[in-house]
């Protein structure tokens, strides 16, 4: 069995925790990814994490026969949160299997036309909102308002549940405690603390208590407003509580487990919608020929009409945008693959059944496959032809095989739908000397990142 690359300053019982930033571990592993090579380890505090970051290992990971999603330390523990909701269930519990079959059929392509008209109305309250912004003269922070949004939008879609976020200058206390609850659990799987030191940690500890039983707060009042209303409901709460008094319907799932699916939709759908649609803004409003180009697509193909459901995949070029900007920053940037049976990767690299390694998506994502400057943003990375001549395997951001998206449809149409408004309606002014900041969570996502929407004349 080879070896794997390491860190070269590894410390005995400590590891490899010289430069280790609980902050940045995505980061920081994507610029070891460019000196180690398309595989290897880190080894934090006797916890070891393999990394597959070439698009040869990667495409290998991604072989259904061969290998299975897997929760790595980060994910498990958010089954503290979700259970065995669709995100965080392990493979063989039988919740999964049941939740995917009773909610797949909403999110089908087709399934999309029923969200539109909602996503528009959300789209109406951010207009109103950058509407007064640019009366005002005012600049405003991208990422907020892209949360704003992409919550209501899970909220009335899904759940039929508003947050009034555009009503709210803080944000909702429910993305404050999900952004705690998952600070807290990335950094808890990067540090076992030992017991000794964990007085250290008692108010962080009550602080994340505290977090998720706000969470659960939301919970219960979203099942109990519906179970409050007497009006006839399609969503997909309405589908998980259908089935639950159905005796026949062998997808039926507990009230508990229908509790883990909502929090898990809520955080899943909206999140990383968020910081997608995040960096695309960014990337929009500091190359001017894209927009340029964006913008002319829209006055085609929308005029200055509101968008009916088919006009938006219409916008080719706008939705190559927002694929480059998935490609540079991939909002879930990594995913679990555990071997199915054992194998051997790559140059030698044998695994045992059951062993997992992390496929590190933003490395696969400016592999040299991407071509000689793979961080530069060129959406015409999509175009038909580029696609077709590179390896399949090599574009991952909503995850690979039967564990892959179940949203991907949804939040592609959310945000053709937004960007497709944004350039319809505003210019966008960004501060020239903003350089771009990406936190972590899990997910990815840009900080400080502020714009000055003007109505377009
Ligand atoms: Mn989403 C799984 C990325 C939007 C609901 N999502 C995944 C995975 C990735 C991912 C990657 C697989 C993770 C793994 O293998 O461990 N998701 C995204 C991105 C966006 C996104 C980059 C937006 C951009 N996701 C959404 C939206 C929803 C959603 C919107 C819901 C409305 N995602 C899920 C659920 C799963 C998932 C649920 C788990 C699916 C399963 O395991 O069956």
């Amino acid at each position: 069995n080879v070896a794997l690359p390491h860190p070269p300053y590894r410390i005995p019982v400590l590891g490899d925790i010289v430069g280790v930033d609980p902050r940045t571990p995505i980061q920081d592993s994507t610029a070891l990814a460019g000196r180690l090579g398309p595989m290897f380890e880190r080894n934090i505090l006797g916890r070891r994490f393999v990394f597959a970051a070439g698009a040869d290992v990667a495409g290998e990971l991604c072989d259904e026969k061969r290998f299975e999603k897997f929760l790595p330390p980060g994910v498990e523990n958010l089954r503290d949160i979700g259970a065995d909701g669709l995100f965080t269930a392990y493979n063989h519990e039988p919740n999964w299997q049941r939740a995917h079959d009773l909610l797949r059929p909403a999110f089908t392509a087709g399934a999309m036309r029923g969200y539109h008209e909602i996503m528009v109305d959300v789209a109406d309250d951010l207009i109103a909102h950058w509407e007064d912004r640019s009366r005002a003269g005012a600049t405003t922070d991208v990422s907020s308002d892209m949360t704003k949004l992409t919550l209501e939008t899970i909220g009335r879609t899904g759940f039929s549940y508003s947050f009034g976020s555009f009503e709210r200058t803080e944000p909702h206390p429910f993305v404050s405690a999900m952004v705690g609850a998952l600070t807290y659990n990335q950094r808890r799987s990067l540090l076992k603390i030992p017991a000794f030191a964990k007085p250290l940690f008692a108010r962080s500890d009550r602080t994340y208590a505290h977090n998720k039983q706000y969470l659960a707060d939301v919970l219960a009042d979203v099942v109990r407003t519906r179970r409050r209303s007497t009006d006839e409901f399609t969503d997909l709460l309405q589908i998980m509580m259908d089935a639950a008094r159905d005796a026949d319907n062998p997808n039926a799932l507990s009230e508990a487990n229908i509790g883990y699916q909502i929090l898990t939709f809520l955080i899943a759908g909206h999140e990383t919608t968020s910081g997608a649609l995040s960096f695309a803004l960014y990337y929009l409003a500091t190359h001017p020929e894209v927009f340029e180009r964006a913008r002319a697509e829209v006055d085609e193909v929308w005029g200055s009409d509101k968008p009916e459901f088919g006009q938006v995949p219409k916008l080719r070029y706008v939705r190559r945008v927002l694929d480059e900007s998935l490609r540079l920053w991939p909002t879930v940037p990594a995913f679990g693959r555990g071997a199915r049976a054992e194998t051997v990767v790559g140059d030698g690299y044998r695994m045992a059944a059951g062993d997992w390694a992390i496929v590190l998506v933003t490395a696969l994502h400016r592999d040299p496959v991407w071509g000689e400057r793979p961080q530069d943003f060129d959406p015409d990375n999509f175009l038909p032809a580029r696609i077709k001549a590179r390896p399949a395997h090599v574009y991952k951001p909503f995850g690979t095989g039967e564990r892959a998206c179940i949203g991907r449809q949804f939040a592609i149409h959310e945000a053709v739908l937004i960007l497709g408004t944004i350039l319809q309606r505003f210019d966008l002014r960004a501060d020239p000397s903003y350089r771009l900041q990406v936190v972590e969570r899990l997910t990815m996502m840009p900080t400080g990142f502020r714009v000055h929407p003007s109505v377009r004349r």
